[in-house]
């Protein structure tokens, strides 16, 4: 038995979803963040990527997050999704991100940024320059350039796989007996500086080593798992959370290639991150939020226009697919989209950015009623996601009309 789709009208009735953007928990949509505090005692404007994707702007954005720092976000485009805006490129030629401006000077390089903080608004724990600090942060360049020459070269022989991953191996194993140093689950006694610059990079070896090679890291190393179930525990860092499936999308481009090495679990793994189940994957462990799906159809509700404008399908066809999938998230009911559908839904699903459109939970849902709505009428894939660039995500594509 399948239902009709409802209409948009009753769509929105479903969803009471509110979102704070200003002065509610860290999100990638405000373009101003006020902790209560009143916008003339904003003194800092981020530059960042339009995707929340840029690992150094995360950095950056966490820790302005955890201090509560009153700020203005200005989104700018990375070369590999679309034309960098040319006001960006006067202020900083290079067009790099992240950049800051902090009483109207410019500062780029991520660390330099943290540190020109600190100096201003106080560190966040132990800052950058102290002697706790600064063994950490290279034992995190350690790990990134471990991770580079396991993820991002070919591997011409399966030896040479096996050394790349032992010394990868061989590095986490540093960073675990440095998480084991302090009884509590982050770097040191307190959460902190440290904590902040190993996020993001850990975050995405996690989704690529899962994805690329088989490896959980999350799974397979317990301080790594009590380090990020302890940085879930922060809402800000949920705010800032990617998920799996967008990671293992994102990487390719940025990183100039990322090797699968096709042994059976990475096979296994890949399968599970690209059509699902998404729930349970080791890419989140807290408590799915009540609202989730509410959340998700809010969000495709905001941007319905651009969504369906850019979908391969013709509009009308896939205005009723879409609707036929939110039918699904919200009633748990099947709905049978129209023949010949199934590729515009899983073309969406796999273009769900997190946290750019949705929360990580908010994604999970969308993309399982996608999936679910599409399989009534076929198994036809979306058209492939591009591995040399993103332009299919082009920010200029999805601006508000
Ligand atoms: N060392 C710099 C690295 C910044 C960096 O590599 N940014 C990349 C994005 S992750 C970038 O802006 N690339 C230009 C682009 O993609 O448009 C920092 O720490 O801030």
């Amino acid at each position: 038995m399948t239902i009709a789709p409802l209409s948009w009208t009753e769509l929105e009735a479903l969803t009471d979803f509110q979102a704070e953007p200003i002065n509610g928990a860290t999100n990638a949509q405000a373009r101003l963040r006020l902790f209560g505090c009143n916008e003339s005692d904003v003194r800092v404007t981020l530059y960042r990527d339009n995707h929340a994707w840029c690992p150094y702007c995360q950095k950056v954005w966490l820790w302005l997050e955890e201090k509560q720092i009153p700020y203005r976000v200005e989104k700018v485009t990375m070369f590999c999704y679309g034309e960098k805006e040319s006001w960006y490129k006067r202020k900083v030629p290079s067009g790099m991100l992240p950049a800051l401006e902090l009483d109207g000077q410019i500062i780029t390089e991520s660390d330099d940024i943290l540190i020109a903080l600190e100096q201003v608004f106080g560190a966040l724990g132990q800052g950058m320059e102290d002697a706790t600090v600064i063994p950490l942060r290279r034992l995190e360049r350690l790990l990134f350039r471990a991770w580079c020459s396991w993820l991002c070269y070919p591997a011409m022989l399966p030896r040479q796989e096996q050394r790349n991953r032992s010394q990868f191996i061989e590095v986490v194993g540093k960073v675990e007996t440095a998480l084991a140093r302090t009884p509590g689950a982050y770097f040191l006694e307190e959460f902190g500086t440290a904590d902040v610059i190993f996020t993001p990079y850990v975050e995405r070896m996690n989704a690529s080593l899962y994805y690329y090679k088989g490896y959980s890291l999350r799974e397979e190393n317990p301080r790594f798992a009590a380090w990020f179930e302890a940085m879930e525990s922060r809402s800000t860092y949920r705010g800032t959370q990617s998920d799996f499936h967008t990671h293992a999308h994102d990487l390719p481009p940025q990183m100039g290639g990322c090797w699968e090495n096709g042994e059976p679990q990475m096979l296994l793994n890949k399968n599970r991150v690209d059509n699902g189940p998404w729930i349970g994957l080791p890419d989140v462990t807290y408590p799915e939020p009540e609202n989730s799906r509410a959340e998700a159809l809010h969000r495709v509700i905001q941007h319905r226009a651009n969504i369906i404008r850019v979908n391969p399908a013709t509009d009308s066809l896939f205005d009723q697919a879409l609707r036929c999938a939110l039918t699904c998230m919200m009633t748990g009911e099947r709905c049978k989209p129209p023949a010949g559908s199934d590729s515009a839904l899983r073309y969406l699903r796999d273009r769900i950015n997190v946290p750019r459109d949705m929360s990580i939970y908010a994604a999970k849902r969308l993309r399982e009623a996608l999936e679910t709505t599409a399989a009534l009428v076929g198994d036809e894939p979306g058209s492939p996601i591009p591995l040399k660039h993103r332009r299919d995500q082009d920010p200029a594509q999805f601006a508000r009309r």
